[in-house]
């Protein structure tokens, strides 16, 4: 091809990168770098809605609400906040619960952060407070603080860690009218001070379900930026209708509840996802996503350029579930030996994906997410220039593949064994002399996860056998 040409894309490549680091600001976003690298992280619904298990006299919430209500027992089953806490916080009484363990967890994983509830919709603090008697300390047998337990054993095993605050939303306090909303808003800003001021450094703040007082939701933006410079402060801390450039201490875009994104984000981006329906404890909510489903959002999120937020909702005792850790015990196998294709990665240079899966890219490197295997080799178009080597990531020899590739049409083609070595997703590094340069011509369509209604949920066209696969799950809220 011509120098011109290819001068011309680089520079439109260069270009296309501008909006992905200067998302979040005006001001420094030097706070945002881990976060972008971490691609992956741990996110924890726990609380009194666990003991309950999504069941309540012998109703079962967890299945029968759209599927996932497991920690929105106390609204769905209309239980009055006397009720609620007379019943629960005597059993809160979780002896098997272990911080070391449950950090170990996630670090095995290969999760680099961990978000959890330290108050849901419910209104119950999992942490010691002066705003409420309504806490772990003053109202249960349990008396520890999950917090301070969890954050502590995260700087010792060098994970980032960040709250879950239902700032909005709070049926005890709030909405049955138990405190005006000027006391309200005084307790939680007494919660997010202590929050903000006792458990050392604070990465994440995701707040939840939002509303449109922007005054409200900045002032707690405010207050985060002030006693956590470096803390990451997610977009629900403003309502989804607030518009992006009004959402002055957003520091990435939170998508819908367990929705993939259906394209390559421009912006910081993160996904929450469940491993089966529920968020919290539900006793019988077996739509449990397999080892590859996951796998396979891991790799599409990073491709998209988000991160992926994994959820486990442990049990009244304390446990994360056999069947949790089972599926986390996997990835982090897969990404110990994979991982280079997702931990700082940059999504994918052409904005489509592939019949086979999609890539993504670091520095040189293109790493092909094989999701779907083909015999006949692993081909894409988009990509100027041909390769200088190729090699499967798990490969500690790194054994050449041969690579073919036509200078009119773009198209680089990597010849690849009959069966898949990995066949949840077999990552092929592909490596370039020069920075990898994207036809900004290129043409191509997006095949994985592209139907934004069915969230999570498995539409997939399949080019090479022209057909359309039915959804794995189905999910909703
Ligand atoms: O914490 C998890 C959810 O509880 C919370 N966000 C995630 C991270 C959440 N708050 N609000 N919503 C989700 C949206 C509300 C959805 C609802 Fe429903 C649909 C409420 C009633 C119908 C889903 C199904 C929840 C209860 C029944």
């Amino acid at each position: 091809m011509k120098t011109k040409n290819k001068l011309f894309s680089t520079l439109l490549v260069l270009l296309a990168l501008v909006p992905m680091s200067a998302i979040s600001a005006a001001t420094d976003d030097s706070h945002m770098e881990w976060w972008r690298d971490a691609r992956f992280g741990m996110f924890i619904h726990w609380g009194l809605y666990s003991i309950a298990g999504g069941e309540w006299e012998g109703k079962d919430y967890g299945k029968e609400e759209g599927g996932a209500s497991a920690e929105w027992i106390m609204n769905r089953a209309g239980i009055s906040r006397e009720v609620y806490r007379e019943t629960f916080t005597p059993q809160f009484n979780p002896t098997d619960f272990d911080a070391k363990e449950w950090v170990a967890i996630a670090k095995e994983a290969g999760m680099k952060y961990m978000v959890i509830t330290s108050k849901h919709h419910d209104g119950f603090c999992l942490f010691d407070t002066d705003a409420t008697d309504y806490n772990v300390m003053d109202a249960t047998p349990f008396k520890r603080d999950i917090i301070k337990e969890l954050s502590e054993e995260c700087a010792k095993q060098g994970i980032k860690f960040g709250v879950y605050y239902s700032q909005t939303k709070d049926w005890y306090h709030r909405t049955r009218g138990a405190l005006s909303t000027e006391d309200y808003l005084k307790m939680v800003q007494e919660n997010l001070d202590e929050l903000l001021s006792n458990y050392g450094e604070m990465s994440v703040l995701w707040f939840d379900t939002g509303g449109s007082d922007l005054v409200e939701a900045n002032s707690q933006g405010a207050r985060v930026r002030e006693l956590q410079p470096n803390a990451v402060i997610c977009s629900r801390l403003y309502a989804r209708r607030v518009p992006a450039g009004q959402r002055k201490y957003a520091d990435f875009e939170s998508l819908p509840d367990r929705m993939l994104p259906t394209e390559r984000m421009t912006e910081d981006s993160e996904t929450c996802m469940t491993m089966r329906h529920n968020w919290g404890y539900d006793q019988d909510d077996d739509a449990w996503k397999s080892e590859k489903d996951i796998i396979e959002f891991l790799a599409l999120c990073a491709a998209r350029g988000v991160n992926l937020l994994l959820n486990v909702g442990p049990d009244p005792k304390g446990n994360i579930l056999p069947e949790e850790i089972e599926r986390l015990k996997t990835v982090g196998k897969w990404m110990a030996v994979n991982g280079d294709s997702i931990y700082g990665s940059t999504p994918s240079p052409v904005d489509f994906d592939f019949w086979w899966g999609a890539m993504t890219q670091k520095d040189k490197t293109l790493y092909l997410h094989v999701l779907e295997w083909k015999p006949e080799g692993i081909e894409f178009n988009g990509i100027v220039g041909k390769p200088s080597k190729a090699y499967f990531l798990a490969d500690p020899k790194r054994k050449a593949l041969s690579v073919t590739y036509e200078p009119d049409s773009y198209v680089t083609k990597v010849e690849v064994p009959a069966n898949a070595p990995d066949s949840r997703n077999t990552v092929i590094a592909v490596e370039y002399d020069g920075p990898v340069v994207a036809d900004p011509d290129a043409k191509g369509k997006y095949h994985w996860y592209t139907n934004r209604r069915t969230r999570h949920t498995d539409i997939r066209e399949n080019d090479s056998a022209g057909k359309q696969a039915l959804p794995k799950a189905v999910t909703g809220d």
